[in-house]
């Protein structure tokens, strides 16, 4: 019924908002966006050792649209998260459930973790975070945490985390479209490998720099695409745009082989996508956490009733919630 209503609801973004002449999307972002932020990460790290500190990687993201913090998580702590998970998918009375691939418009449906098959590619565990502590020690260590802070400019709120045993294979795609904020770009994700990352396990793929694509507008306005109100031809539409104007750029199509522990932080924007398993022995244990920053709230608060949006802190300036539980 929730997520019904989540996704027959009308958008409040009823119109186009003006144009915002200092970013490059008309929907705004965050610093990192603004068509300045070279210049304002000189003037940051001159004033906050914390930024002269990540200034490498933080001009890489500007320009790029992700980042990659070698080493990010501790490995004890990826093996107590994935003992957590092994034991929770056993008992079939976890409260934790996945998102399964079927077929229909809405082409995913929701189950208790017990009635999923984690091998299956699609699979998505969601929100971990919420009932295995061990999940917050991985989105929110501290090398993502540090970043993440100075990108927000905030502290950070974990409002969707996906946990997968296999390659996605889901097509590139940018997640302003799925994973929305009342203020759509004030969102970053974290994809932590939870083991290396072999060649044909399905590898995460990213256009680099695809985060400055002009935005895509649902029906003329949105920024997310709803399957109720926007047509499948307008999101094939999108899917397509996103490959051919990447490629008409010369945007070079990267695949991410991390090490275990390894994390990539992409931006609002980046198109990303799932590579095709070409060896299906493989897993590619991984676990994506988006996040915004603590002023911003995810859309599906309007659907939620008041005793369900709840703002659950872990440490300072680190909280979560979920729509899920
Ligand atoms: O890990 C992947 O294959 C893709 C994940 C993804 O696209 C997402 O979480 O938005």
């Amino acid at each position: 019924m929730l997520r019904k209503l989540y996704w027959s609801a009308r958008s409040l973004f009823a119109s186009p908002p003006p144009p915002a002449p200092d970013f490059y999307s008309r929907f705004g972002g965050l610093w990192t966006d603004r068509r300045d932020a070279l210049a304002e990460l000189d003037r940051r790290a001159k004033a906050d050792p914390a930024v002269a500190a990540l200034r490498d990687k933080l001009a890489f993201f500007i320009r790029n649209g992700y980042a990659i913090l070698e080493g990010a998580v501790d490995h004890q702590a990826i093996d107590a998260y994935k003992a957590d998970l092994l034991a929770a998918a056993r008992n079939n009375s976890t409260p934790l459930v996945a998102s399964v691939p079927v077929h229909g418009p809405q082409d995913k449906d929701v189950v208790p973790l017990a009635q999923a098959d984690l091998d299956a590619p699609l699979t998505k565990v969601l929100d971990t975070y919420v009932h295995l502590p061990s999940a917050l020690s991985l989105a929110f260590a501290d090398p993502i945490v540090q970043f993440l802070k100075i990108v927000f400019d905030d502290g950070l709120l974990a409002f969707q985390g996906l946990h997968f045993e296999r390659g996605s294979t889901q097509a590139v795609h940018q997640d302003t479209a799925y994973v929305v904020l009342e203020q759509p770009m004030h969102l970053c994700a974290s994809w932590i490998a939870l083991e290396d990352v072999q060649p044909g396990s399905g590898e995460l793929m990213y256009y680099e720099g695809s985060h400055r694509l002009p935005d895509w507008l649902y029906g003329g306005a949105y920024k997310h695409y709803n399957h109720e109100r926007d047509k499948h031809e307008e999101h094939m539409g999108h899917l397509k745009a996103l490959v051919d104007r990447s490629e008409e750029q010369g945007l070079p199509l990267r695949t991410f082989l991390p090490k275990k522990g390894d994390a990539l932080i992409w931006s609002a924007d980046l198109a990303h996508g799932g590579s095709q398993i070409t060896d299906p022995s493989l897993t590619r244990r991984s676990l994506v956490t988006h996040y915004t920053d603590a002023s911003t709230k995810p859309y599906y608060f309007r659907f939620l009733p008041a005793d369900r949006q709840k703002i659950v802190p872990v440490k300072p300036d680190c909280a979560f919630t979920s729509m899920y539980y």
